[in-house]
């Protein structure tokens, strides 16, 4: 097939998305290897040597491919003025589909990971309540359990891209403060059911058990909503980095509110004020007023390949890939540009479309040489689109920094090189 061929779905080389099919690897452009080509040319298959001999038999516990251990997180140096302080990013632009593996799950932690043994630890209800009630774990295990695929990402996540001038990161170092799994764990509204809420409690506190004490306050009608006591992450019991024994999972909402290590939660008639929703986690405004409680997370979306710092080394067609999510829903729409935002086309949604979950998405891109920016842009189902940068900073000026959404844009220059810019 000729490029001339291939079906335009919008400016500078975006395809219409069956072309991808129909080409198959051998006709994605040069350099290609594959079974097709390899027949054709009548090579020789040589048998490898794992295919010869039995290796190692079952385990007790699993590893990874010692091929894939370039997959990780990246942590920050540590700051011996903030001990256990600090976060950890997913490697986005390695991970495919929409469940991160608990092993790369991106981290935040405020006083490191508490060693709590399930024995000895206790979760409290207590406040504006008829009968006050203290679970253990064990306790908690006999209750009824949903499951549900959420992501949670920090309010942090991608602030870098407010600042003057684009920073030369990749999806991982800018972006990396956002997963998603399956959360397993009792629906908080059985719980608050059985202390019997007291009408005039409009608030919830929730505590954690690690030395910063994280604390913060969440209206009850979404305590009432969604909200979990998660004990169970992608099938196995939440890791001491996501909170083990437990955690507060809030869909949708900042990371900050799914309160891990979670030890008390106490009904009130106003928010308690902790710090983590006074001096952190407010959004400052060009008057230098502050916005307390940004509880959901925009609808945003990010091209995971190509994606920057990585390079292309052939023209030819890529299948541009990323992800999407949304706090307000489910994701409804992706569209790309590969020319800056002057002409869309709508991305194939690949993924279940749930709520509150990572979608992913696929396009395919005829790439012939020249300077392209790549930017993506989700809808979610309830209308809401994807800002830009500038629409951002617009609204809220240069002092806020957290619940940044913007569309994010790639630079491909001659070379095939791939950067973050500002368009
Ligand atoms: N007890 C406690 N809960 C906490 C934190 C913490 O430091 N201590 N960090 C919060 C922040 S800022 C975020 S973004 C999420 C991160 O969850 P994760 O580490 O499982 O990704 O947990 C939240 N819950
Ligand atoms: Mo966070």
């Amino acid at each position: 097939m000729k490029k001339t061929d291939l079906e335009k779905a919008a400016g500078n080389g975006l395809i219409n998305r069956r072309h991808l099919l129909q080409l198959g690897l051998a006709g994605l452009g040069s350099g290609v290897a594959s079974s097709v080509l390899a027949a054709e040319n009548n090579l020789k298959i040589e048998i490898p040597g794992w295919s010869k001999q039995p290796g190692p038999g079952a385990s007790a516990y699993g590893v990874r491919s010692g091929h894939t251990e370039f997959m990780q997180r990246s942590a920050g140096a540590p700051n011996p003025l903030y001990p256990g302080g600090g976060a950890s990013r997913s490697p986005l632009q390695h991970l495919q589909g929409t469940i991160t593996p608990n092993s790369l799950h991106f981290e935040r932690h405020h006083a490191g990971i508490p060693d709590i043994d399930p024995a000895g630890h206790q979760l409290v209800i207590n406040g504006l309540v008829k009968q006050p009630l203290v679970f253990s774990y064990e306790d908690l295990l006999k209750y009824p359990m949903v499951s549900r695929i959420y992501f949670l990402e920090c309010s942090g996540n991608s602030r870098a891209l407010l600042g003057p001038n684009p920073p030369d990161g990749t999806a991982q170092s800018i972006h990396g403060l956002v997963s998603c799994a399956e959360w397993t764990g009792i629906p908080l509204s059985t719980l608050l059911e059985e202390a019997g809420v007291e009408d005039e409690a409009r608030w919830l506190a929730a505590v954690g058990a690690d030395a910063a004490s994280m604390g913060r306050s969440i209206p009850l009608n979404k305590a009432h909503d969604d909200v979990l006591i998660a004990l169970f992450q992608n099938g196995e019991p939440v890791r001491p980095e996501q909170g083990h024994p437990m955690r507060l999972f809030v869909p949708g909402w900042e990371g900050n509110v799914s309160v891990k290590w979670l030890t008390q939660l106490k009904l009130t008639r106003e928010p308690v004020q902790f710090r983590d929703e006074t001096s952190k986690y407010t959004d400052t405004l060009p008057d230098r007023s502050s916005e307390q409680f940004t509880f959901p997370m925009g609808c945003k979306s990010l091209i995971t390949s190509p994606s920057g710092q990585m390079s292309l080394n052939r023209q030819g067609v890529y299948q541009i890939n990323g992800m999407a999510w949304s706090g307000g829903g489910s994701i409804s729409r992706v569209e790309v540009s590969a020319d800056g935002g002057r002409s869309w086309a709508d991305a194939a949604i690949e993924s279940n479309q749930s709520e509150k979950a990572l979608a992913r998405f696929s396009i395919p891109w005829q790439w012939s040489g020249g300077d392209a920016i790549l930017q993506s842009r989700a809808t979610d189902s309830l209308g809401n689109v994807q800002p830009t940068r500038e629409a951002i900073l617009a609204d809220r000026g240069r002092l806020s920094f957290y619940h940044n959404h913007c569309i994010q844009s790639w630079a491909v220059n001659g070379n095939g090189e791939v950067r973050n810019t500002y368009a």
